[in-house]
């Protein structure tokens, strides 16, 4: 067994979490006693329905038993409490299945996303020690079975590769699943219960360590905000592992609120919009570009809508122009959702007037989430300025996961959490995005560290520097740049072999820069320091970003 998982990461205060307790928040549930109980009060309701492979639906009582079961093929595969085991499936119902029976023994699931590739993918493995990969045979065109080869061959410690569908050299999952005689210890409430991926602004994704009852809690207010119970079918359209689809209110929300679960293979109006008729789809999330698409195709479809109440936007701006024309072309009430997943949720709310419902992204989850809007110098800005969002709440985390150094930066000393988001208040109290002063790049909710591509793009001999901005883009709200300085005499680069030299780096496809523009120098501040608001201001004619961000991140040029 590994270290216990509150050495890899601060926690709460006893004083907080004391309050945390009292108050009624954290209630002593875990994930394994969540299913359970369900299965015993409404076993034969139907919680997950994976529409693939002539559609399968599973209920309640049947989910735990798998769930059991795999949870005993795993522990007799050696998997224990406290072990991290990275899954990275899309939205099928293995992915369900596989998430219950680690909650059960008490591993953490490391949620990848279907998208990422070998660099990701390995850094998860060896950074977090992971002992075994859980992937689909193939995905979207691409063989997940030699990405694994490729990743245990140079991680040692990685030893089962879990494969759903055709294993080829690695383990069927289907083989695991066992009778379950041996009684599972099984994680306590405060214990962690997974590490969900930060978009973040460094060099290496950030690990966020969630417990049981600070997510279960997160879960329960959502549920409660956004009115699902177990008549609600949620439909998960965006990737199942990431925080937004699982928890606000997600997949999670709706199998702890009793409802329906339906996974959507893919996000495109054609194939939702079917599931959404033949499932009678009630609820579902979506990113900024994708409910513009839907907005748009709702005009002329053939399918019935109708079972539609509510959809919720979010994971990036969306534009009050096109909030406005969700409701009418979709027939269905619009929530935005500002969320991370270190934490802080806020929702518009059902009973909100419909101007706050376009113009604002909501309100906290909790009475208990405490909100700072600060400036440059950590002093609090007068009421509706804005200013940088600080956060604390019962259940945005203290710390990300084995990073001390980075942690003493992105948290305060009295732990609140700085979301590099540019916030302002409304006099009703809901929370606008204004910006970010963080250094990453939202590509329509999909983030992006640049210093994760200018160090690849900086790896290739002919590049002596490079900067990797963000630009406004019509559909996608941001979409990247890189600015490249060439070597003196160095061979002449093209666009697209610099974006072939990241795609052949094994990084996800939406890393791989959208623009590259070679130039001779970067604009520099008056320190000497790059400029990103400059580059975003030219010299392309692509214009600025919808953010004020400035980080004026120190680089040296390499030589
Ligand atoms: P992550 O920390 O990777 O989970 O990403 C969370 C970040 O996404 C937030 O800090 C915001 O920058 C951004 N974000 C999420 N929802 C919204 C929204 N509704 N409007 C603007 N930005 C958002
Ligand atoms: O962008 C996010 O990370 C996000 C957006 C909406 C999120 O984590 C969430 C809701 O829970």
């Amino acid at each position: 067994m590994n270290a216990a998982p509150h050495d890899d990461a601060p926690t709460w205060p006893a004083g907080f979490a004391e309050r945390y307790r009292a108050a009624g928040h954290w209630r002593g549930e875990t994930f394994t006693g969540v299913l359970r109980a369900r299965a015993a009060a409404h076993g034969d309701r139907v919680a997950v329905v994976d529409p693939a492979d002539g559609r399968r639906a599973w209920t309640y009582g049947e989910l735990d038993r798998r769930a059991a079961r795999l949870a005993a093929g795993f522990a007799t595969r050696g998997i224990a409490r406290g072990d991290r085991v990275v899954v990275q499936l899309p939205n099928v119902a293995e992915f369900i299945e596989v998430v219950f029976a680690l909650f059960r023994i008490g591993a953490l699931p490391v949620f990848a996303l279907p998208a990422h590739r070998e660099t990701e993918i390995g850094y998860f493995c060896s950074f977090t020690e992971a002992v075994a990969y859980v992937i689909p045979d193939r995905h979207a065109g691409f063989d997940h079975r030699e990405l694994a080869t490729a990743v245990r061959a140079r991680t040692p410690g990685l030893k089962h590769v879990f494969v759903v569908g055709d294993p080829g050299e690695h383990t069927p999952l289907s083989g695991v699943p066992c009778e379950d005689s041996v009684p599972l210890a099984g994680p306590e409430p405060h214990d962690l219960a997974f590490l969900q991926l930060s978009g973040g602004t460094t060099g290496v994704p950030k690990l966020i360590p969630r417990t049981h009852d600070d997510y279960i809690y997160s879960l329960r207010g959502s549920d409660e905000i956004c009115g699902v119970d177990e008549d609600t079918r949620f439909l998960v359209v965006l990737p199942a592992a990431h925080n937004f689809p699982m928890s606000s209110p997600g997949w999670l929300g709706t199998l702890y609120a009793g409802g329906t679960v339906v996974l959507c293979p893919r996000p495109d109006p054609a194939t939702a919009f079917a599931l959404v008729e033949q499932e009678r789809v009630t609820m579902t999330g979506l990113v900024p570009p994708l409910a513009l698409v839907w907005t748009e195709a709702a005009a002329d479809t053939g399918h019935d809508l109708s079972s539609l109440e509510l959809v919720l936007v979010g994971g990036a701006k969306y534009s009050e122009a096109a909030a406005r024309r969700l409701e009418p072309a979709l027939g269905c009430r619009l929530m935005q959702v500002f969320g991370m997943a270190e934490g802080l949720v806020n929702y518009t709310r059902l009973d909100d007037d419909p101007e706050t419902v376009v113009t604002t992204q909501g309100r906290p989850i909790s009475e208990d989430d405490e909100i700072r809007i600060v400036d440059d110098a950590g002093q609090d800005v007068a009421e509706g300025e804005f200013g940088h969002l600080l956060t604390r709440g019962p259940y945005t985390i203290r710390g990300y996961w084995r990073a001390p150094g980075h942690n003493r930066t992105a948290f305060t000393e009295d732990g609140f959490y700085r979301t590099g988001d540019i916030v302002r208040r409304t006099s009703n109290g809901s929370l606008v995005v204004e910006g970010r002063a963080k250094d990453q790049i939202n590509r329509g909710g999909e983030k992006v560290a640049p210093e994760e591509i200018e160090n690849i793009i900086l790896a290739h001999p002919s590049v002596h520097d490079v900067s990797v901005v963000g630009v406004a883009d019509a559909f996608l709200g941001e979409r990247t740049l890189a600015y490249v300085i060439l070597r003196d005499g160095a061979e002449p680069l093209t666009p697209v072999a610099v974006k072939r030299h990241v795609r052949e780096r094994g990084v996800a496809a939406y890393k791989v820069p959208d623009l590259v523009e070679f130039v001779d120098a970067f604009p520099r501040t008056g320190i000497g320091k790059v400029s990103k608001k400059g580059l975003r201001t030219g010299p392309s004619a692509a214009g600025p970003a919808a953010t004020p961000a400035d980080p004026h991140r120190a680089r040296t040029p390499r030589h």
